[in-house]
């Protein structure tokens, strides 16, 4: 393996190592369609401030032209890693650390789930970033959420939880290195405690979970049910100094006895 590879290997490698110690860690999502310059300066602090593990950056739609700018500025003013979560191939920028390959598994739509990848690959795999390829399953939130609307694609029934662990278990065979379930950026219903129990016990990749998340109390329950990464964009616009106590909440997770 060239030095390059190893090197881009670092997030999911510690995505990996933080599951086996039962470390959780907190990702919040920026999205570069709701910020200035100014309101990035100060969500970045408070991510430092909080020990933030990871920054999201992504958006269902990004009419705005400015993700390389946004992501620069997160590498100037911190250590964080920068995970590219992209909600189209467009979402590509060179200067992040990773990218969450998605593909849309509990959708029949073929263009998200191979049809942009084919087209975009020469781009996505010139890009140098670290690519970590994610099964990506949107729950139904109780609303139609950006996510469900542009994917045109059904989400797994919130109570279904059969179809939620079944659907992860073909990500996992089909060679995915993680997880990703959401339930859609500002969903009225986040995804219920025993979803993420039931498709944590029966997947070993790492399980991220997201979507309508707003408080401290929910982030911890959902390590609990079997989370490891936790994602919070919306309610974060909403009230920055969630981080901070999110953070906290997240991090006083214990580790798991080896
Ligand atoms: C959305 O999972 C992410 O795709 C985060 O959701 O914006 O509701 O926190 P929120």
């Amino acid at each position: 393996m060239h030095q390059t590879d190893i090197r881009r290997m670092n997030i999911h490698a510690s995505l990996l190592e933080n599951k086996l110690k039962g470390k959780k860690s907190f990702a919040v999502l920026i999205d570069p369609d709701s910020v200035n310059s100014a309101s990035l300066d100060s969500l970045i602090s408070l991510c430092v401030s909080a020990k933030a593990d990871y920054i999201f950056v992504g958006g269902s739609l990004l009419l705005s032209n400015h993700l390389d700018e946004v992501v620069q500025q997160i590498k100037a003013r911190s250590r964080i890693p920068v995970v590219l979560f992209p909600g189209s191939p467009s979402q590509v920028s060179k200067y992040a650390d990773a990218l969450l390959y998605l593909s849309l598994i509990s959708g029949r739509n073929p263009e998200l789930l191979i049809g942009q990848h084919v087209v975009s690959a020469p781009f996505v795999k010139s890009s140098g970033l670290e690519i970590i390829s994610t099964g990506y399953i949107v729950v139904d939130g109780g609303a139609p959420t950006t996510v469900s609307y542009i994917s045109n694609a059904a989400p797994v029934p919130a109570d279904k939880n059969d179809i939620a662990v079944c659907t992860a278990m073909a990500g996992e065979m089909l060679g995915m290195k993680l997880i990703y379930l959401d339930a859609g950026s500002g969903a009225k219903n986040p995804i219920a405690e025993e979803m993420i129990h039931a498709v944590s016990q029966n997947v070993d990749i790492p399980l991220i979970v997201g979507g309508g998340i707003t408080d401290a109390e929910k982030a911890y329950l959902n390590c609990q049910a079997g989370a490891d990464v936790i994602v919070i964009g919306n309610a974060i616009e909403k009230d920055s100094s969630l981080i901070e106590e999110v953070s906290r909440a997240i991090h006083s997770y214990p580790l798991a006895r080896l």
